[in-house]
């Protein structure tokens, strides 16, 4: 019987290069030769506390080997594995972990005890936290057991993890992907980005996300590829390891840090093949300063945790700034304009598209995943988008009220709802306002019930407790009127015109 396990599909290429690192990290490195016998334990643990196939192992930690490890013994185990940002809050955790209802939650030693108080009020079986090897920890459950060589055998439509991906209504939504998903959209980049032999990825992103997780990690394990695995991104770090590497992926805020370097430059470049940007859209600007700078083209590519990579500028032909390329090889999309009709060349509508990279529906949410296909089965991405004759497309802004920050999604909604709770707060306006660094920066417009004295500070305190730092707004300003049209409807393209340079000045 054929195993279409992910995992099978990596492991079978590791003794190629047996002695080439994996991961190298500045806390330690795991060789491609040991990763089946470390994964391993993995397994053993996972037998021994009584997890089974398509039980869901939910992870919140920091980026590190072992969390790696954690993440290919799950789909080894054909357990689902659910990655969370660290800077998710407890009051986010319990929506994450009452929705997901994990056999195992592994979790960060700083927040171990609200951790294990949330985990006992859900009544969760397992408790891990990243730790030293003291007991309750997953080091020490891992030393209690042998090494296993099990792997499940898996469909191509077996789920291999969930992403959470917020939504309009505020409610986030776990995006369901297959074994499949996963392979077949890391071979396509493999080939589409030509990946050489001896390439050496320069890892930076973090591993909660479809980027750093799947399109990082997933092609440089098929590829077996050394990763230099660094805990965060660090400009003048990155510009040290850039001379040992010859792939970097990074969202642009990356790119623009890099760029704020003066000893980011040429030489540094010298032995990269290959600047990969995505999670949002790179400026023309950002582009060529670095073309200027580097005498490399940054190559952009489009993507979502639905779906993975949708689109990818070009290796070999031109990449174009502002532009997010092609449709890739296994991808079949469209535009499609206002009426529903396929748009013409240079028409904006909505991208829609197809492929065995589409997840297979919301976790727990039939209905919800029907409204996100048309009949004939393409998914709506919620992104406006044009197509030139040639096919290359650019994405021109969201249909979607969606703000990106630095690569993180922020819906206003989420925000606006907790504004909105706190009692001096009448009503809230939550947008996205360009930002040199992050792209677009969260921006409450808010309105009070009465004049109240040091609102930001309290805002910022009931914040704390209840949303991820980055979706805090960067600013919280004082408004009379939040402009609606006839309808009653919020008109926030008026206030993002009207406070467009609030943090460009
Ligand atoms: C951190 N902060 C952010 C932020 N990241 N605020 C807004 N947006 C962000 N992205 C907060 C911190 O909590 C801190 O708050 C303050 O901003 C300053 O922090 P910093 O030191 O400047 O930020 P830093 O830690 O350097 O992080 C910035 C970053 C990081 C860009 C390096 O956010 C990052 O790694 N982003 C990558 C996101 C990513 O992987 N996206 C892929 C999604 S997948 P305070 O108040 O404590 O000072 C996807 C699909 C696809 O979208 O196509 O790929
Ligand atoms: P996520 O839901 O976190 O997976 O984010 C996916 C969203 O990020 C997409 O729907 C786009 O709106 C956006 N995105 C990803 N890559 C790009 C890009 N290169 N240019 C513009 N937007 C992008």
């Amino acid at each position: 019987m054929v195993n279409n396990n992910l995992y099978t599909h990596f492991a079978k290429n590791f003794l190629k290069y047996p002695k080439r690192d994996f991961l190298s990290s500045d806390h330690g490195s795991v060789k491609f030769e040991n990763i089946h016998g470390e994964t391993g334990f993995y397994v053993a643990m996972f037998s021994n506390i009584g997890i089974s196939k398509g039980d869901r192992v939910v992870v919140q930690v920091d980026k590190s080997i072992e969390a790696v490890l954690l993440y290919l013994a799950c789909l080894r185990y054909g357990a689902i594995y659910i990655p969370l940002n660290t800077a998710y809050t407890k009051e986010e955790l319990r929506y994450f972990l009452s929705d997901s209802m994990p056999e195992l939650f592994v979790c960060d030693p700083r927040n171990e005890n609200s951790m294990r108080e949330l985990a006992n009020e859900l009544k969760l079986n397992n408790v891990l936290s990243m730790n030293s090897r003291k007991e309750g920890t997953l080091f020490h459950k891992l030393s209690e057991v042998q090494s296993s060589s099990f792997v499940e055998v898996c469909n191509n439509d077996d789920l291999a993890a969930i992403l959470y991906t917020s939504g309009t209504t505020g409610r986030s939504k776990g995006a369901m992907l297959t074994h499949n998903n996963l392979l077949s959209n890391a071979l396509v980049l493999l080939d589409y980005w030509a990946w050489e032999e001896n390439d050496i990825l320069l890892h930076a992103l973090p591993i909660f996300h479809v980027h750093g997780l799947f399109v990082a990690l997933n092609c440089a394990l098929l590829n077996v590829s050394k990763v230099i695995f660094l805990d965060f991104f660090d400009s003048k770090r990155v510009i040290s390891e850039l001379p040992n590497a010859t792939v970097m992926m990074g969202v642009p805020t990356f790119y623009v840090r890099l760029l704020n370097q003066q000893s980011f430059n040429k030489s540094v470049c010298q032995n990269m093949r290959l600047f990969i940007s995505g999670s949002a859209p790179l400026l023309s600007e950002t582009f060529n300063s670095f073309e200027e700078r580097t005498g490399m083209r940054i190559l952009e590519r489009y993507g979502m945790s639905e779906t993975s990579m949708i689109t990818s500028n070009p290796y070999s032909g031109t990449r174009v700034a502002g532009t997010v390329g092609f449709f890739l090889p296994t991808v079949s999309g469209r535009i499609v304009n206002e009426n529903g009709e396929e748009a013409a060349d240079g028409e904006i509508g909505i991208l829609e598209m197809k492929g065995p990279n589409v997840f297979k529906g919301y976790w727990k949410m039939p209905e919800k995943t029907k409204l996100e296909f048309t009949h004939d089965g393409y998914f709506i991405t919620g992104d406006m988008a044009s197509m030139d004759c040639e096919g290359r497309i650019t994405i021109v802004g969201r249909e979607k009220d969606l703000i990106i920050s630095g690569g993180y999604n922020v819906y206003p909604k989420e925000v606006e709802i907790v504004l909105d709770m706190i009692r001096f707060v009448k009503e809230s306006c939550v947008i996205g306002l360009p930002h040199s660094d992050f792209g677009e920066a969260v921006t409450a417009l808010i309105i009070l019930k009465e004049t109240t004295l040091d609102f930001e500070e309290n805002i910022k305190l009931i914040l704390n407790d209840k949303l991820a730092k980055f979706k805090h707004p960067k600013k919280i300003l004082l408004l009379e009127a939040i402009p609606r049209n006839t309808m009653g409807k919020v008109q926030k393209n008026i206030l993002r015109d009207q406070y467009k340079n609030l943090y460009l000045e």
